[in-house]
């Protein structure tokens, strides 16, 4: 090979390389940015208030433990990071005590609806986007977030809505 031919190689493998690098950093760039429009719509009427991810830490962000008990396995201790679901209710200016329950859509048309004796608790009902130390993945990627509620004292799973989207009162 001469020496024009091996300067070629090379060339080509350095450009090679870098469009690899450029397209994986837009690729974690689109990840973050997805992770950072993790919003959240309150639905009260006509009226609609959405919040970030950012917005949502900043309602009395708390970690707990909690029991996870999915369809056809024994209970798994978890760690959860989240805030109570009746302080985004509160935090869009909703009078909470006005209504009779809080139903919870998620992406795959799953729905549950809260009794508002129950939301109005403490420390029991959450909305969670971390489960041990880690950010709920979306749906498609195999996760059950970015937002999970949890209910703590449920013995059951059933109304743990995954991939919640929507919250309407
Ligand atoms: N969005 C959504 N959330 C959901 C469900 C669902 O089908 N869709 N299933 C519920 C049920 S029945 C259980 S037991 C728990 C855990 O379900 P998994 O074990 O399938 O993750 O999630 C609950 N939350
Ligand atoms: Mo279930």
């Amino acid at each position: 090979m001469s020496k024009k031919t091996v300067a070629i190689i090379i060339a080509a493998l350095i450009v090679t390389v870098g469009i690899f690098a450029y397209l994986n950093s837009r690729h974690i760039a689109g990840k973050k940015e997805i992770f950072e429009n993790a919003e959240i719509v309150v639905k009260e009427k006509e009226r609609e208030v959405t919040f970030s991810l950012g917005e949502i830490k900043n309602l009395g962000q708390k970690e707990f433990r909690a029991d996870l008990k999915a369809s056809g396995k024994s209970p798994e201790q978890h760690n959860y990071t989240g805030v109570p679901l009746k302080n985004i209710i509160e935090k869009a200016n909703i009078n909470i005590k006005d209504k009779d329950q809080v139903v919870v859509r998620s992406v795959d048309g799953f729905a549950v609806a809260l009794g508002i004796n129950e939301v109005l608790e403490d420390d029991n009902i959450y909305l969670a986007y971390m489960i041990d130390g880690q950010y709920m993945d979306s749906r498609d990627k195999g996760g059950s977030g970015p937002y999970q509620v949890i209910i703590r004292q449920d013995q059951f799973s059933q109304r743990w809505a995954k991939y919640v989207m929507e919250i309407e009162l």
